[in-house]
This record gives C-alpha cells, structure tokens and sequence, in this order.
C-alpha cells in the first residue's frame, strides 16, 4: 500500500557520514564535554562565552562538509512523492536543505541561525557569536546566543509536528538514538494514529523494539535502499 502521508525523523547519525559529529556515540559529543555547560540555559547564564565557544567551533567545523547519500535520497523523495510530507531534523546543521529538503522543520533549531534573548528576534547569523555583540534588532548587549534549543527549553514547530504525526501512516526514524524528548515520544504517536513505523539506525537502540520494523546499517546505504 502506498502511503499518503509519511513523516520523517532525523537524528544526527544521518550527518554522521558527512563527518559531523554525533551526540552519544563513542567519541561523540558528550564524551568531550558536559551538556550541562553548553546545551543548557543554566549553562548559559554561568558562562556565556565558554557556551560561544562551543558553537563558533562547530558552526566553523561545517566548512567543507557536505551532504550524503542520505540527505540526497530524503529529498529525492520529497521531491517525488504525491501525499503530504515532512522532515522534521533533530539537527542543528544544513545538511538537508543543502540537499534539497524543502519540506523541513528545524525541531532544535538552526547552527546559522542566532536569536536574542532580550527581544526574541530571530535572524540569519553565519558568523561567530560573542558576548560584546549587541542584537541588531534591539540594541541590546549580551543577549545574543545560539538560535538552538536546549534541555528544558520547548522544540519549535510541535504544533505542526504533532498534527503531521496525527495523520501520518508512515512514520521513519533515521540516526537517532531516540533518547531526548519530545522526539523520541513520535514513534508512539504515529503508532496511535495507526502508522507504520520504520527505524532506520547503525545499530539497534533502546527504543527498537517499539517500531514496527528495523533496519540497520549506514545511513548512506539504508535510506537510499529504503526510499527506492
Ligand atoms: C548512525 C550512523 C550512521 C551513528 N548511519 N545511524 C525525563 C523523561 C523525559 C524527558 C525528560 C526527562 N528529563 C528531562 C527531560 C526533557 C529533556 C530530555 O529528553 N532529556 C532526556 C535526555 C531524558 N528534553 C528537553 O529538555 C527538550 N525540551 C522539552 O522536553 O520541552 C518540554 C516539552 C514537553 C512536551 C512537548 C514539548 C516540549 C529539549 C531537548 C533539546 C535537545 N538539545 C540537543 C542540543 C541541540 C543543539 C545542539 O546540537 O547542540 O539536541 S541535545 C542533542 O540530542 C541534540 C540532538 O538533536 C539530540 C538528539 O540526539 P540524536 O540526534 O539522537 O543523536 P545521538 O548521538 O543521541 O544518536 C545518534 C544515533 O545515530 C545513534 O543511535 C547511532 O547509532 C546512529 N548513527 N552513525 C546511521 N552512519
């Protein structure tokens, strides 16, 4: 049966290929260093620069870095296909849209992107961030930060994303360990409003054993295999 709506999830394991780092694999992320200085408000308030830092280097670390076969395959499909999709990406990088994902939610927001604080405003933001720097938008000193969204802060887009997951019948999770939430509550929205559910993944995860069906292996090579 060919579905007529299908939802997409990814994770930072369908970057992994393009050498961007993930989260919690071996020498990922959080093995180098603790969520709770960088990828919290806490963490932010208690030293904005350090927060900075981290961001400028990974936000620099894209040069260069390029989508695979994965990102290609994902728009390929969107691009072909007849029902209603979306791609929600867990993902702070391009990658997708660099592909040609239109159809595309930010959940955790944007690396190129910056947002203050103060104000709200949202903006383009391709270069470092700083303390000193002053929001064009209202003036202000020191609220600049990352347009990301960190532990205990609300995920863009829920709205939309949970309506999606209301009235798909195809639900695919790619590259995510399934572990931070609200994302990794989807696979069980989906299954209630009665989809199929796909996870698509290196390895086996916690949550596995909740989807419909499995498939491991790389990114690269499963999820132009499964879209085929
Ligand atoms: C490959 C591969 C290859 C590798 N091919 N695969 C207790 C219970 C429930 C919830 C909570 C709780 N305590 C606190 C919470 C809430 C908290 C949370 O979930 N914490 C858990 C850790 C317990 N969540 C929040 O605070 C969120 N907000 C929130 O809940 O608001 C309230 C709310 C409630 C209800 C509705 C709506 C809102 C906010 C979470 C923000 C997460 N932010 C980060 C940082 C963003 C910026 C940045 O990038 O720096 O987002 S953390 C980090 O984890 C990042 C990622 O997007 C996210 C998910 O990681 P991901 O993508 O799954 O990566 P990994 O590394 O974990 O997994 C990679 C996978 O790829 C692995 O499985 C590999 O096998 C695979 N892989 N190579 C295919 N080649």
């Amino acid at each position: 049966m060919t579905p007529s709506s299908i939802v997409i999830l990814t994770g930072a394991g369908i970057s992994a290929e393009s050498g961007v780092d993930t989260f919690r694999d071996k020498d990922g992320i959080w093995s180098k260093i603790d969520y709770r200085d960088v990828a919290t408000p806490e963490g932010f308030a208690r030293d904005p620069a350090q927060v900075h830092d981290f961001y400028n280097q990974r936000r620099r670390g894209m040069t260069g870095v390029t989508p695979n076969p994965a990102h290609a395959a994902l728009a390929e499909l969107e691009r072909r296909y007849d029902g209603d999709f979306l791609l929600v990406t867990q993902n702070i990088d391009d990658l997708h849209e660099r592909a040609g994902s239109r159809k595309l939610i930010h959940m955790h927001g944007e690396l190129a992107r910056a947002l203050c604080a103060n104000c709200g405003n949202r903006q383009e933001w391709n270069g470092d961030l700083s303390v000193e720097l002053a929001c064009p938008s209202c003036n202000s000193p020191g609220f600049m930060r990352p347009d990301v969204v960190w532990f205990g802060e609300m995920p863009y887009h829920m709205e939309r994303i949970y309506e999606a997951l209301g009235n798909c019948d195809l639900f695919v999770a790619i590259g995510t360990s399934g572990t931070v939430y609200p994302a990794a509550g989807f696979n069980e929205e989906a299954r209630m409003a009665g989809a199929h559910t796909v996870e698509l993944n290196l390895e086996a995860t916690e949550g596995s054993y909740r989807f419909a069906e499995t498939q491991h292996g790389k990114a690269s090579e499963i999820v132009p295999a499964f879209v085929e």
